[in-house]
């Protein structure tokens, strides 16, 4: 048992020292581009890039929007956390969007933004992304570029193996990394081994709206689920996750789950497990979890909570669960665009493995089968293995294709990004990160048909890369040109928060769908004012209600009388603008609250609690015109006791 620990320690140390030094790799970094390269990614003023790029926000849980080739950020769209610079997340409308069945949660950590798909294609429609903290599944339209729904996921911890989705968008697929009791229970951490389930979640989605529900969850023993990818082409219906602590440890996992010589990969037959549960199949467990859902017509988010969601026991349903032996703590799980290959990037492994789908169908139908865990069957790992790259570097983290036959993978400790050929398994190309590289992305690459141009790698480590801003730097991703024989540097450009995967797609597929204002005559807002005339103070006991509306360049009403000291105030604000990009903001003194930054067409709420006796201003936080200073405001605020009415004016 020692010398084990002693030798794994030793794998930790050559993690952790590869991770520390590899900036001294800066040799091979040449500053200088050709001017070839350097005018690849320009894209002259007022000229528009060529893709959309949606970067995971890590720990600032959002998603930010960038171009490429430029690297140009254009957006960041709120997603699990509250985001000041629009309000989202601290507006009565947009507040909802955050419930979960612990309360208001508003923050999370978002990992993989996936973009939805009709026919293995990318259709620009939505992209998905996992909250791993609290886990949670988001879907944002990429009309609005605004969060739409968020869905708790129950059961669930460290909602990482998420959020991937099936060729037609039939399922948003949220995998457990931590097993946990479930249903959750008050017991022995050392219990472990046996008690603790993994949950993965299927969660089906509306083709018209994108509505997300979730249809079953299969269970499956205590593991860690990584990551995930669908099936496509000849494997669609199928689903692979990556699994490390197949040794069941509850402590000291850098160790003790780095025993075993080879984890698994978990192939799901969703199609089956389907088919079981649409003829009532599985079991309704009592459990709670949060259904968020904004409404583009009235502009306001609600929150719903569910009591149960249907339960898969694995064993249920016989063929729809196998485990492919897959060597040394995988953490990718990566398909090809032909569905036939999936990719285990063992970080422990000296090897790269790839399976075959074929022959996974073949293994499971003449049963070369190599024992059972909690009675799945564990698939021959030699009848099941297409082949693998011989030593391509150190620490494999996940892999992208071209569709040209090509494989891209990362390696976090040798800190670079290796080419392959799929199917002879031979090394093409290298190329170092800087530094310390973790998923990378091509567009299209969790798809049938990737768009194979441009690659991008996302690193964990910045070092010298920028200009030093104190002890802690943006992540920065780098952009090659794939095109090629050869991978080509292109650009370096720093990230926000901390990317783990990103979606990208040709700006074609999206951008002519973008939404430019919300038409008034579609507000159904319940507390709307659609001109002067609707604008009113209503109190209601301690309550009140401003109707007010906003355009170049007041607010209206802009005097308000008659509000005291305990009084809740509910500032309800219409942006009357019906031109694409005049957002009007909203900022009242002393509000323990953000602003709001309301969109043309679009109405909010911002509630205020006037803590002092005397006359507060309010102001436009959007320079929106050459009169923008003027757009302003006075609220007066009198005693508690004060028996002055209410009233309200504009212009006198
Ligand atoms: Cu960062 Cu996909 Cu969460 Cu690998 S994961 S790096
Ligand atoms: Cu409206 Cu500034």
């Amino acid at each position: 048992m020692k010398k084990i620990l002693k030798s794994t320690l030793a794998i930790v140390a050559v993690f952790a020292v590869f991770t520390s030094c590899n900036n001294a790799d800066k040799s091979s970094n040449s500053g200088a581009l050709s001017s070839n390269n350097a005018e690849k990614v320009y894209v002259a003023p007022g000229e528009h890039d060529s893709h959309y790029a949606f970067i995971s926000g890590g720990y600032s849980g959002n998603l930010t929007v960038y171009g490429l080739p430029s690297g140009r950020m254009f957006k960041e769209i709120p997603v699990f956390s509250q985001f000041p610079t629009n309000g989202y997340g601290y507006s009565e409308e947009t507040k909802p969007m955050l419930e979960t069945s612990y309360g208001f949660v508003p923050w999370d950590d978002s990992h993989h933004p996936d973009i939805s798909q009709t026919k293995g294609k990318l259709d620009g429609r939505w992209v998905f992304i996992n909250g791993n903290n609290t886990p949670r599944i988001a879907r944002i339209s990429l009309t609005t570029f605004e969060t739409e729904e968020i869905i708790e996921v129950p059961n669930s911890a460290g909602n990482h193996s998420s959020s991937f989705i099936t060729e037609n968008t039939e399922y948003v697929v949220a995998g457990t990394r931590f097993s946990v009791p479930v249903p959750q229970k008050d017991i022995s951490i050392k219990d472990y081994k046996g008690n603790f389930k993994g949950a993965l979640s299927f969660i089906s989605v509306d083709p018209e709206h994108g509505h997300m529900d979730i249809k079953f969850q299969v269970l499956m023993p205590g593991f860690n689920y990584d990551l995930s990818h669908p099936g496509r082409g000849k494997s669609h219906g199928w689903f692979f996750f990556t699994t490390y602590n197949t040794e069941e440890a509850n402590s000291l996992l850098e160790v003790n789950a780095s025993q075993n010589d080879k984890d698994f990969i978990a192939a799901i037959n969703w199609k089956k497990i389907e088919e079981y549960v649409n003829n009532g199949g599985g079991t309704m467990m009592p459990t709670e979890y949060a259904h968020n859902v904004y409404d583009d017509d009235t502009h306001t988010a609600t929150s719903t909570m569910k009591k149960e969601v249907r339960v898969v026991n694995p064993t249920e349903v016989p063929g729809a669960v196998y485990l492919i032996p897959t060597p040394k703590s995988p953490h990718g799980c990566d398909v090809d665009p032909s569905g036939e290959y999936i990719v285990g990037n063992g970080k422990l492994s000296a090897n790269l493995t790839v399976h075959s789908f074929t022959k996974m169908l073949d293994a499971i139908k003449n049963e070369k089968f190599a024992g059972e865990a909690y009675d799945i069957p564990i698939l021959n790992f030699e009848g099941v293995l297409a082949g693998s790259v011989e030593q391509p570097g150190l620490g494999p983290l996940h892999t992208e294709f071209d569709g040209k036959g090509n494989a891209y993978t990362t390696f976090f400790i040798s800190s670079e990004v290796v080419k392959w050929k799929l199917g002879t398994w031979e090394v093409i190309d290298r190329k170092p990160t800087y530094y310390s590289v973790g998923h990378l992305t091509i567009p299209g690459g969790n798809s049938a048909e990737p768009f194979g141009k441009y690659m991008f790698a996302m690193n964990k480590i910045t070092k010298d890369r920028y200009l030093p801003t104190g002890p802690e730097m943006e992540h920065s991703a780098q952009l090659y040109d794939i095109s090629g024989d050869k991978m080509e540097l292109l650009l370096d450009f720093p990230t926000h928060g901390e990317p783990h995967y990103a979606a990208a797609i040709p700006a074609e597929i999206v951008k002519n769908n973008s939404r430019k204002i919300f038409k008034l005559s579609e507000n159904e807002h319940p507390k709307k004012a659609l001109s002067d005339a609707d604008t009113k103070i209503v109190r209601d006991g301690k309550n009140v209600h401003v109707y007010m509306t906003m355009i170049r360049s007041h607010f209206s009403p802009d005097n308000i009388e008659g509000v005291k000291v305990g009084d809740k105030v509910f500032f309800h604000i219409t942006n009357l603008e019906q031109d694409f990009d005049v957002p009007h903001g909203f900022a009242m003194i002393g509000a323990r609250n953000a602003e709001l930054l309301i969109a043309p067409g679009q109405t909010r709420t911002l509630t205020w609690e006037p803590q002092k006796v005397g006359v507060w201003p309010f102001y436009c936080t959007d320079f929106c015109s050459a009169l923008h200073q003027e757009m302003q405001g006075y609220v007066r605020v009198s005693p508690a006791n004060s028996d002055i009415e209410l009233s309200w004016s504009l212009g006198e």
